[in-house]
């Protein structure tokens, strides 16, 4: 009863700038990377591939983001794939491989004022020269990142605005501070460093060591669960999540989004937050498949979806902009949900509000302490600069886990403030923007093209003069990076071909496999026929393969089962059930080796696979009880050179 009289009447909350402003707002993000979560992404053909990037990236259209965050590519496996580096070797320098370049510079079209920051996941093997540590020899690694941001200028005009250390492994003080003179020494003072992409442990060491603390610009920690730590406060320094959300874009997805938002700042003191990851671009059946704002995995079809997760994205970033403040009255609701409020220091005011329910806003990590959440009425003071204010936009969404009828980023009309003050009923999952800004747009494009499936019929010959990217259409590396290139030594039919290029094993983030591959298709895939020409590189020692049903990629690629066939250059074939190899199903004598063009097919029906070698039948009958379905791969036996051509997947034949 007392609880039931007491919900009939407002609480109160002031919102005041006359006892000072809070932290200055840096921006919400998005991360792409960390890795290869865009890969699928350059795939999809205009008008569709414009229209995603306008949702992820024009400002009062979409998500709007303030801040794109990509990975430095390392040649290694880093989630969902692996991402070229710009110097695979140590007296290589290419700046137009992968996408990052190209993505961030369709983010700079669109919002010239959108922020970039570039973090390695993992290194290519010579940085450690032998050691697999990337802290060894601190200025061969400092010089490597900022060669990186000196050629993201030179190369393609965009100025990187912070660089991080090394994603979620451990930091070196030497390191950061030697990055720092580096940056220095080429007139890169503006670039901030963001230290170290972890836990909060940095912060402690920071408060001990004068000139660690110097070099670091803001404090990026990860998936932060709204909190922060007294170290990190007495550092005065930007507090980022400069990693966070990673959670499939459902209801629940975009529930937790909001939620974190809003309180990494009130309960937290963090200033940014960016989304792991930015757009899910990658087959979903790899790592977190569909953990980003939105989802666009099907290049083929042209078909995308712009998840709930865009449009709680708005609720911000289309009304407060980085260089504004966070007011001090900032806080959490008495009946659950919190309240921020923003002002760019000319009178403008945005209070973006969030009553999430705790079981429609659990994050994938860390776990979620029980809270409760109830409908409430609240009623919000306006004092100081906006005590003023007459009329306020407004906002909402709500996110109907039941019934999956969400409302998102539905303009409403404008609430009257009488006496500086108004009233809102607040029920539970819901999301308000009050604003004075009145430039907010729900942006809007025709529906995209119907789903559809990976083509049963597929074909490759990887001839491309002056490719845009690097990288074939649909084929997602998984350990090794395999590129378009041109043979000017082949004078026959293999001029273009796509070859593996990396020779040595990379300082890795997660576990590459010892072979190297690139998987394509759909993982549904279970009877199909898979040809390709290959060629071996490496004389004796050297190998190449083709696959079919390839059960595991991202982080777990060394335990892919699946059908191997395998070419030796030394004289032999084997079927292996495992990209390991240890499974062997047939094997025998191929009379192959290096230097020679080979036509391969692996055919696979039901239980059986039979493979042909130049038109003959090589081996036939072996057994194949598992896996029952994958995806399509070529690779080679090592990180060594090998070619492929003419690739051609033929399903359900
Ligand atoms: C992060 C990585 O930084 C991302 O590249 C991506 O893999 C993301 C996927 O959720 O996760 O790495 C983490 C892995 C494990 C934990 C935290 C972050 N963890 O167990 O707390």
């Amino acid at each position: 009863l007392i609880s039931f009289s007491l919900r009939c009447f407002a609480e109160f909350y002031v919102i005041d700038d006359r006892i000072g402003l809070g932290r200055e707002f840096d921006g919400i993000g998005g991360l792409s990377g960390g890795g290869a979560t865009s890969r699928l992404l350059i795939n999809y053909e205009e008008p569709y591939r414009g229209q995603i990037l306008d949702f992820l990236f024009k400002p009062n259209f979409g998500a709007s983001l303030h801040i794109l965050k990509v990975e430095i590519g390392g040649d290694a496996q880093t989630t969902d794939g692996t991402e070229p580096s710009h110097m695979h070797t140590k007296d290589d320098l290419n700046f137009f491989r992968g996408y990052e370049w190209w993505l961030m510079k369709e983010a700079k079209k669109r919002n010239p004022e959108i922020k970039l920051i570039g973090l390695p996941w993992a290194f290519p093997g010579w940085i450690g020269q032998g050691t697999q540590w990337p802290y060894f020899f601190p200025n061969v690694t400092a010089n490597y990142v900022v060669s990186w941001i000196v050629g993201a200028k030179q190369h393609h005009n965009l100025d990187i605005d912070y660089v991080g250390i090394w994603n979620e492994k451990s930091f070196d003080a030497q390191y950061i501070r030697v990055l720092r003179d580096t940056l220095d020494q080429h007139n890169l003072t503006n670039v901030g460093i963001i230290a170290a992409d972890g836990g909060w442990h940095i912060a402690t060491v920071m408060a001990k060591d004068p000139y660690l603390n110097d070099a670091v610009e803001v404090i990026g920690v990860h998936y932060p669960g709204t909190n922060t730590v007294k170290d990190a406060l007495w550092t005065q320094k930007k507090l980022w999540s400069s990693e966070d959300y990673s959670t499939f874009n459902n209801e629940i997805g975009a529930g937790c989004w909001a939620r974190i938002l809003n309180q990494n700042y009130v309960n937290g003191r963090m200033t940014s937050t960016i989304s792991w990851n930015l757009i899910a671009s990658y087959y979903e059946d790899l790592s977190f498949g569909g953990d980003g704002l939105m989802t666009a995995e099907e290049p083929w079809s042209g078909h995308y979806v712009v998840e709930s997760p865009i449009w709680i994205t708005a609720h911000t970033t289309q009304f407060a902009q980085p260089g504004w403040f966070y007011l001090q009255t900032v806080g959490n609701f008495t009946h659950g949900g919190s309240y921020v409020a923003l002002t760019d220091l000319k009178g403008n005011l945005t209070i973006v509000i969030q009553t999430m329910t705790h079981n429609h806003s659990e994050c994938i990590r860390p776990p979620l302490p029980q809270f409760d959440a109830s409908p409430q009425t609240v009623t919000f003071q306006l004092k100081g600069s906006f005590a003023h204010l007459t009329e306020l936009q407004v906002w909402y969404s709500k996110l109907d886990i039941a019934t999956k009828n969400n409302t998102l980023l539905n303009k409403r009309s404008p609430i009257k403030v009488y006496d500086g003050s108004f009233t809102l009923k607040l029920d539970v999952d819901e999301v308000y923007t009050i604003t004075s800004i009145t430039t907010g747009h729900k942006g809007f494009y025709p529906e995209p093209p119907k789903p559809s499936l990976f083509p049963k019929n597929y074909s490759d010959d990887f001839t491309v003069d002056n490719p845009p990217f690097s990288e074939a259409p649909y084929f997602a590396d998984q350990t090794g990076v395999f590129e378009y290139f041109r043979n000017v030594t082949d004078v026959g039919p293999h001029g273009f071909t796509l070859r593996q290029v990396i020779t040595e094993r990379p300082i890795c983030w997660a576990t590459d496999a010892d072979q190297t591959i690139s998987i394509i298709g759909d993982y549904n895939w279970t009877d199909l026929s898979v040809s390709c020409d290959v060629l071996i590189e490496t004389p004796n020692t050297g190998g190449v393969f083709l696959a079919a049903r390839v059960d595991q990629g991202g982080e777990s690629i060394r335990r892919a089962k699946g059908v191997f066939y395998w070419l030796y250059a030394n004289g032999t074939y084997k079927v292996s059930n495992d990209i390991g190899g240890q499974r062997v199903l047939a094997e025998g004598l191929s009379g192959t080796r290096a230097g020679v063009w080979y036509s391969i097919t692996l055919h696979v029906k039901g239980y059986f696979a039979y493979g042909m070698l130049n038109g003959y039948t090589l081996w036939k009958n072996a057994v194949v009880l598992e896996p029952k379905r994958g995806w399509a791969a070529l690779g080679a036996l090592s990180f060594e050179h090998a070619q492929f051509d003419n690739f051609q997947v033929l399903v359900g034949s």
